[in-house]
């Protein structure tokens, strides 16, 4: 099942948590720093283990001080203008998460609206890509959660789950 929620997606009481980091996996600011910042010092030493990640891969940490298990860190694509290939970086971002989740036994996954915030995607274009590859999974979890972080993008989320329904 997909829900649309707004939350803090730190509090969350899933398998496995997706983090929008940057390449070089140390932090930052947004979604990034409230992860770290809510799993603790320990992370970041996990981190630097890690040894970067490419734009659309992704690596993964134990959840450490949050309620998820485990930790999936992503890099979305910064926005461009949208020739760069920025479209097909973000979907990438979300199948090798769903991917690495499945491998992992995780059988409940939240998601934040990835590269929409500093990363400047526009938040409708970035939800119809999120949503269609979250659709092709569905079936895989009990629980897939786009976990928003205001109305609005509560909103936009529904408004493009709506549409890609009617389709
Ligand atoms: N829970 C859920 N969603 C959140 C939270 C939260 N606690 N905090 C912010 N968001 P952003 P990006 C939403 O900027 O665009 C970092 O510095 C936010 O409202 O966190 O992929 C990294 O290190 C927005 O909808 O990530 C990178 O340098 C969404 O999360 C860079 O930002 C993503 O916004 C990545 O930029």
């Amino acid at each position: 099942m997909i829900e649309i929620i707004k939350a803090d997606i730190t509090g969350l009481h899933v398998d496995a948590v997706v983090n929008a980091a940057n390449s070089s996996l140390l932090g930052g600011g947004g979604v990034d720093g409230a992860i770290h910042a809510a799993a603790g010092p320990a992370l970041l030493q996990a981190c630097q283990k890690l040894d970067g990640c490419k734009a659309g891969d992704v690596k993964m940490t134990p959840g450490f001080e949050l309620p998820a298990k485990m930790i999936l860190h992503t890099v979305g694509p910064h926005w461009q203008g949208g020739g760069n290939g920025e479209s097909a970086v973000l979907s990438s971002c979300y199948k090798k998460c769903l991917c690495l989740a499945l491998e992992e036994g995780a059988r409940s996954i939240a998601f934040p609206a990835i590269s929409t915030g500093i990363y400047g995607y526009p938040k409708r274009q970035a939800a119809v890509i999120a949503l269609t590859a979250l659709n092709r999974y569905e079936h895989e979890f009990q629980s897939i959660l786009c976990c928003c972080f205001s109305d609005s993008d509560v909103w936009i989320y529904q408004k493009v789950r709506d549409s890609l329904s009617s389709l």
